[in-house]
């Protein structure tokens, strides 16, 4: 059975649900539990926990810190790798590590999944939470508070930047997203989602030398993933992501998947916990 290099960060500090955190326990649990009957692939897990003593703001920063250790030591070592969060600002961390992991001229191409733009910075925030503003600290566009967030200098080009699926956000976000000239597909343009990641995979294909997947659970239809921090009506069918990362799955330059946001307060029926195992298990089973 193969085995995955898998970090769960068990924290909330860039959302506003504490329970976000204990979803890479649940999932470590929900594995566990199938262990050696049906599983088809064994996770490898690390959990990082913030230091409760610090400010949040230095908790993240340690924390993102050491989600890129991981994620740089697993490009460096060309292992793919799961990250499972916590809110999305666990991106700041996942991202920055295969950044720094990169050769100057090498490119990551990142295919981000979410109902959200997560482009705010600290200036343009109408909610203060972190998990709103990784992409654009990542694109290199933060202000110097989330810029200290970051634990990388290097930067996505626009161009090998792709959101899927958004439909829900800020004047200010689509202006940073928009002047970057950042490919953004709305929820209410896409009509075949498979070939439209298959596409967008093709494109990065071209232009980088590795490529990234983040999912916010909220991409996905509040009826199949209800468990998510911030549900947004509309999204995708969960069966539909499913057989859209079944096509992309073999693409050699994928080198790391995240999964952000689990909320199991909001969750109804285990649904959204065992959805995020189907997506684990499709992409890298
Ligand atoms: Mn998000």
């Amino acid at each position: 059975m193969p085995v995955l290099e898998t970090l769960g960060v068990a924290a909330c500090l860039g959302g506003p649900a504490p329970a976000c955190g204990d979803g890479a326990e649940m999932l470590r649990e929900e594995w566990d539990h199938n262990a050696s009957r049906q599983n088809l692939l064994q996770l490898h897990w690390q959990i990082l926990h913030p230091e409760q003593n610090d400010s949040k703001e230095t908790q993240l920063c340690k924390l993102n810190d050491a989600i890129s250790s991981f994620t740089e030591y697993w490009i460096k070592q060309h292992k793919p790798f799961l990250v499972i969060g916590g809110d999305h600002s666990c991106a700041l961390g996942t991202w920055s590590g295969v950044l720094n992991a990169l050769p100057l001229e090498k490119r990551l191409g990142l295919i981000w999944l979410d109902a959200h733009m997560d482009a705010h910075t600290f200036e343009t925030t109408p909610s203060g939470n972190i998990h709103g503003m990784p992409l654009s600290a990542l694109l290199g566009k933060a202000d110097g508070k989330l810029r200290h967030l970051l634990p990388t200098i290097k930067a996505i080009q626009p161009e090998n930047l792709i959101l899927l699926g958004t439909r829900s956000f800020e004047p200010a976000e689509h202006e940073l997203l928009k002047h970057a000239d950042v490919t953004i597909v709305f929820a209410e343009q896409i009509h075949d989602f498979e070939h439209l990641l298959v596409q967008a995979v093709e494109k990065l294909n071209h232009s980088c030398d590795l490529i990234g997947l983040s999912i916010d659970l909220d991409f996905i239809r509040p009826e199949d993933a209800p468990g998510v921090e911030t549900p947004v009506a509309g999204g995708i069918p969960a069966q539909t992501l499913l057989n859209a990362l079944s096509q992309i799955k073999q693409q050699p330059k994928i080198c790391g998947l995240e999964i952000s946001e689990f909320n199991p307060d909001n969750d109804i029926e285990h649904r959204t916990l065992h959805l995020m195992k189907s997506i684990v298990e499709t992409f890298y089973g």
